[in-house]
C-alpha cells in the first residue's frame, strides 16, 4: 500500500518538476539557444592549442651543411632528420650554456667541449633516407647547437669540413 503511494507522490512531484521547468523557460531561454551558437566556440581553443601543441620541423643534412631552421619556440619540439646527401650524416642537437659559439666548441679538446654544453638528442640518417627517430625534446630558451660527427671518406669528421649549425629558441 505505502510503495504504491509513494510512487504517485513521486510521480506527481516529477510532473509538477516538468510543467515548472516548461513554465520557467517559456520566457527567456529558447530564443538564446536559437540565435546564433556556432561561431564563438571553436576558435579561442584552436588558437591554445596551436599554441602549446608540439613544434615540428625537419633539418636536411648534406656534404657538408645542416639546413636547419634559425629560430624555434620553446616547448616540446621534434625535430626530424633526413638526409639528402651521399654520405650517412647525424644530428648531434645540444644546448650551449653559455657564451661559446659551436666554432670554438670544436676547436676545444672534446672534454673540455662537453663542459658548456647539455645534450640533447641525436638522429642518424643514411644517404637518400629519413632518420628513423627524430629529436623530440622540451626545449627552453637559450642558444642551441648542432653537429654531425660521422667521419668523411679522408676520415676528418663532417663536422670539421661546416657541417654545424646554430639555432635559437626564444619564449
Ligand atoms: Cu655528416
Amino acid at each position: 500500500m505505502r510503495a504504491s503511494t509513494s510512487k504517485v507522490l513521486l510521480a506527481l512531484m516529477a510532473a509538477a518538476a516538468l510543467l515548472g521547468a516548461a513554465c520557467g523557460s517559456d520566457g527567456g531561454a529558447e530564443p538564446v539557444g536559437a540565435g546564433g551558437g556556432g561561431e564563438s566556440q571553436s576558435s579561442p581553443e584552436a588558437t591554445e592549442e596551436q599554441e602549446t601543441g608540439p613544434t615540428e620541423e625537419t633539418v636536411t643534412g648534406t656534404e657538408y651543411e645542416f639546413d636547419a631552421p634559425d629560430t624555434l619556440a620553446a616547448g616540446e619540439v621534434t625535430l626530424n632528420f633526413e638526409n639528402a646527401g651521399k654520405e650517412p650524416h647525424e644530428m648531434l642537437v645540444f644546448k650551449i650554456n653559455d657564451e661559446s659559439t659551436v666554432e670554438e666548441l670544436l676547436k676545444l679538446p672534446q672534454k673540455e667541449a662537453q663542459q658548456h654544453i647539455t645534450m640533447v638528442g641525436r638522429a642518424f640518417a643514411k644517404p637518400g633516407e629519413s632518420g628513423s627517430k627524430p629529436v623530440s625534446a622540451e626545449l627552453e630558451p637559450g642558444r642551441y647547437g648542432m653537429v654531425c660527427f660521422v667521419p668523411a671518406p679522408d676520415k676528418e669528421p663532417h663536422a670539421f669540413k661546416g657541417m654545424f649549425g646554430e639555432f635559437e629558441v626564444t619564449e
